[in-house]
């Protein structure tokens, strides 16, 4: 049985300190040390002394490996990437304090064969992981195609549900703490976001920081070694790469957190917006993606990114953040007043905060199965024409067009529990990441197996003349002109993120907890 920690001196032990980036997270987990344990009091007494299984668990923590050539060491210090180590330090905490038997790896002499979970900042599609369709369709990276499960990626947003969202945790603030921002809060001071002299480079910046000059009083914590980096105007104060704990400090005081472009999707916004700061951040007009944008290329994804930080955009939006065209520069100042004018409460979206991140990881731990063969489905032939609806599993909501799982179905064991799949059919072109959310839902691939049949087709009257069995990553899907429908052949194609402007694809969505969007009303 595993019992909740309270206390993470035995990990710190076991992390050790030969590295910076070592250093960097032992740092971070004694600072949040007290907050983990008060999270972890609140789990403890809502999960009444649930029986929750001890796993071993091995973690391997690649990227600072000596043999993966650990880029991201050296650079700790000089403004390099933070985000991975602040995500691997609360890993790390969540499940010592989860109460399981950790392995730590640090080299990969050090492995053995093992169930894995593989942290992987900006996701992994299917047709990315699909080794064979990968690369007879031109989805083959440098990463990725390893034939997982998509769910054993863990990402550090919640980018698609095909994928597992890990995420990290934001600090939180005591009620002192809050009374003092609420005394000490600056109108007229922005920070902006870019540790690294190459950041403030991009095109605008510098007229796009004259402008905000106008009103406010603008610093920056961006590296440098003997002297000032030329890329950061006169009029903008820098601090240098400041510690976690004083940038936190200089946030508190400020009014707005401005981001100018990259890097994408970090962890500072939440920082920003968790000690009362407004993120004022530019939209990516047409989005960036694997298809058109250097960084994102050969990345195991065809997410498009609207903005510099799209969580902050679509689950956290006004008044903490403002998402605008930075070319337009009325628009850009405009946006500036308008955060002169405001007032906001800090926020930490619950799935950010260190209960949340224990739940969360908890839910997977003691319910995800990795190991279980694929669940079978309804088998098909090649190209069968289907005469007349067969009787349909599924009941039709009233004044609604989607469906529910009908309950009288013996639905078998399934985690998220099967009656939380709503069905819909997407509009051509569209994912089913896309579909589900403009319905209020999520998508929830461990529902695919389910509705990859025929019934689930009539039921949303697709009306097919002929059905097909393919190996595809936007099927189950229906060619309305021409009347045909696809069911899907091969499971580990299950995609929620693919899409097609041919097809109408089957999309299985579901409820979600406000605020731990991972996670369905009844799946804890
Ligand atoms: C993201 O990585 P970054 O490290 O660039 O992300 P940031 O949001 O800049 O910050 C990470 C941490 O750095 C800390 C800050 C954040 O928790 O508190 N920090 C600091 O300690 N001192 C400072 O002066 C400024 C910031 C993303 F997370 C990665 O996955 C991507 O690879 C990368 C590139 O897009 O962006």
């Amino acid at each position: 049985q595993a019992f909740l920690r309270f206390d993470l001196a035995a990990l710190l032990e076991r992390v050790g300190s030969g590295k910076e980036s070592l250093s960097f997270m032992r740092r971070r987990m004694r600072r949040l040390a007290m907050q983990w344990a008060a999270a972890a009091r609140r789990l403890d007494e809502h999960l009444r002394s649930q029986y929750r299984e001890q796993k071993r668990i091995l973690i391997h923590v690649g990227f600072l490996t000596e043999e993966s050539g650990d880029v991201f060491s050296p650079k700790v210090l000089k403004g390099g990437p933070l985000g991975e180590m602040v995500q691997w330090a609360d890993i790390l905490t969540t499940l010592h304090v989860l109460g399981h038997n950790l392995k730590i790896s640090l080299s990969v002499k050090e492995l053995q064969g093992c169930h894995i979970r593989v942290i992987d900042t900006f996701g992994t599609e299917p047709a990315y992981n699909h080794e064979e369709y990968a690369t007879l369709h031109g989805y083959r990276t440098n990463w990725g195609y390893w034939n997982l499960n998509c769910k054993q990626y863990m990402t550090m947003f919640p980018h698609t549900p095909d994928n597992s969202f890990m995420g990290f945790v934001t600090e939180e603030l005591n009620e002192t703490e809050r009374l003092n921002i609420q005394r000490d809060k600056a109108n007229n001071i922005a920070v902006v976001y870019g540790k690294e002299a190459s950041m403030w480079k991009l095109q605008g910046t510098e007229k796009l920081l004259t402008i905000l000059h106008r009103y406010m009083d603008i610093h920056g914590t961006v590296y440098y070694e003997t002297q000032r980096p030329p890329e950061v105007p006169a009029f903008v104060r820098n601090h240098g790469l400041l510690p976690q704990q004083e940038l936190q400090q200089l946030l508190r005081k400020a009014k707005l957190f401005m981001g100018l472009g990259f890097p994408y999707e970090g962890p500072a916004p939440l920082e920003a917006i968790a000690n009362g700061c407004v993120f004022l951040q530019p939209k990516f007009n047409p989005a960036r993606s694997s298809q058109n944008h250097e960084f994102f290329r050969g990345k195991p994804t065809s997410r498009e990114v609207s903005s510099q930080h799209p969580y902050a955009e679509h689950y956290i939006g006004k008044p903490h953040v403002i998402t605008a065209d930075f070319n337009n520069s009325e628009e850009f100042e405009a946006a500036v007043r308008e955060i002169l004018n405001v007032k906001v409460e800090p926020l930490i979206p619950f799935e950010y905060t260190c209960e949340g991140m224990l739940e969360r990881v908890n839910a997977y731990i003691q319910n995800q199965d990795f190991c279980q063969q694929s669940r079978p489905f309804p088998a098909v032939n090649e190209s069968r024409s289907w005469p007349g609806n067969p009787p349909s599993p599924f009941v039709q909501l009233s004044n609604s067009t989607d469906l529910i799982w009908a309950p009288n179905i013996s639905a078998p064991a399934c985690w998220p529990p099967l009656r939380a799949l709503r069905l819909f059919l997407s509009p051509e072109a569209s994912s089913c990441v896309k579909t589900c959310q403009d319905a209020g839902f999520i998508c929830e691939p461990a529902f695919f197996p389910f509705i990859n049949n025929m019934e689930a087709l009539s039921g949303l009257n697709a009306r097919c003349e002929s059905l097909e069995a393919e190996k595809n990553h936007v099927f189950p899907a229906v060619q309305v002109e021409r009347r045909e429908c696809f069911v899907q052949k091969d499971p580990l194609l299950f995609s929620c993120a693919g899409f097609s402007a041919k097809h109408q694809r089957l999309c299985p969505c579901r409820d979600f907890l406000q605020g731990q969007v991972a996670l369905c009303r009844d799946c804890l």
